[in-house]
């Protein structure tokens, strides 16, 4: 009994962090830490001091494992800190769920990118991407459509991707890919719902934590009620502090799991400035996913009640006359109500220590 469980509790241990000894494993975690300092514009004699204590052989093929972000310190690590002039300017992450892409076969050729976004007009955040922004795009296909897709590495660390609308062997199709390869895999959507993707390049939680995250939704065959329909992907940003409007993210601070930021599609209080419109009568639907890397959201939109959220499996599978449901890290839920009412609803995480540090935004109901 007891081997068994020991057996699981290794397996699961190489799941997070590749097969290691528990001092390797942290000896990992600091090169990692210097991959992000590097990456952020350290001295890269830094970085290549830490590499030096893991050494890793190329080639080693291990889809979900440290060895991969260790590896890529073997080789230099570029700066990555633009001057604040250089990075693309503020702009909304416009929550709209895009119609449904055509074809039966949908092909999606995306690059991992190592570039800064901006998340607040005065504050950029150096991040790991994919297509230069945080959250990477909305994907949105409907059950019967084939996904065939493609990710080219342009960052200098290795990535990959792993969409958890998928059902395939990770080992192959989750894989990462170093620096100027990429991976295709195709996979057909079982389950309709609101899926998570991110990198799964270890430490999964340097990737994610740094940007590498977006949703992906699978629309049922029947489609649902017509409705006015928004993607909302919460996740938690823990950073350095800003050097000329630039911050890094801090790898050991993730590891604390106590953000200085909790924000919808990737930029604080963006719905506060800018918010949703919708017009009264119109069914709302909100696809919530948690991207984490730690944390769930407890969605609540102030002064409404879910008529219904779907937990999984739409258009079944749904609770009916909710205040609250928290979607867990790793999860997409559905939430729906009618806008009957007039008036400003603020939608928020009513986990309010994490609401009040940017997971909040309005619903304006106008007339
Ligand atoms: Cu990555």
């Amino acid at each position: 009994m007891s081997k068994t469980l020991g057996s699981t509790a290794r397996l699961l241990s190489d799941l997070v962090s590749g097969p290691a000894t528990r001092k390797r494993f942290l000896g990992s975690m600091a090169a990692a830490g210097a991959a992000v300092a590097a990456a952020c514009g350290r001295p890269r004699a830094q970085a290549e001091g830490a590499a030096a204590q893991d050494t890793v052989a190329p080639g080693v093929f291990n889809s979900s494992s440290r060895e991969d972000t260790a590896l890529a310190l073997v080789h230099p690590v570029s700066s990555r800190k633009a001057a604040a002039d250089d990075i693309a300017p503020y702009r909304r992450y416009d929550p709209a769920l895009p119609p449904v892409a055509e074809g039966d076969t949908v092909r999606l050729h995306w690059r991992a990118l190592e570039v800064p976004v901006r998340i607040r007009p005065d504050l950029a955040v150096a991040g790991w991407t994919f297509e230069g922004d945080i959250p990477g795009p909305i994907v949105h296909v409907r059950q019967g459509q084939t996904v065939e897709f493609t990710l080219t590495n342009e960052g200098d660390v290795p990535h990959s991707m792993d969409f958890h609308a998928a059902q395939v062997d990770p080992r192959t199709a989750f894989r990462s890919v170093p620096k100027g390869e990429s991976v295709t895999f195709t996979f057909r959507p079982r389950y309709a719902g609101a899926f998570m993707y991110h990198c799964g390049t270890a430490p999964v939680l340097m990737h994610i934590g740094t940007g590498m995250y977006g949703a992906i939704i699978v629309s049922p065959r029947e489609p649902l009620p017509e409705a006015r329909e928004f993607v909302l992907v919460q996740s938690e940003m823990y950073l350095e502090p800003a050097q000329e409007g630039v911050a890094a993210f801090d790898m050991r601070r993730m590891m604390s799991t106590l953000p200085d930021l909790v924000v919808f599609n990737g930029r604080p209080d963006q719905y506060v400035r800018e918010p949703i419109r919708v017009r009264r009568g119109e069914r709302v639907r909100f696809y919530v996913v948690s991207a984490g890397p730690t944390h769930e959201c407890a969605f609540h939109v102030v002064g409404e009640q879910f008529e219904r959220v779907y937990l999984g499996a739409p258009p079944g599978n749904f609770i009916e006359g909710v205040q609250t449901f928290a979607v867990p890290a790793g999860g997409g839920m559905i939430f729906e109500f009618i806008a009957d009412i007039e008036g400003e609803f603020p939608f928020v995480n009513h986990g309010f220590g994490h609401g009040q540090k940017g997971a909040i935004g309005f619903l304006i109901v106008e007339p």
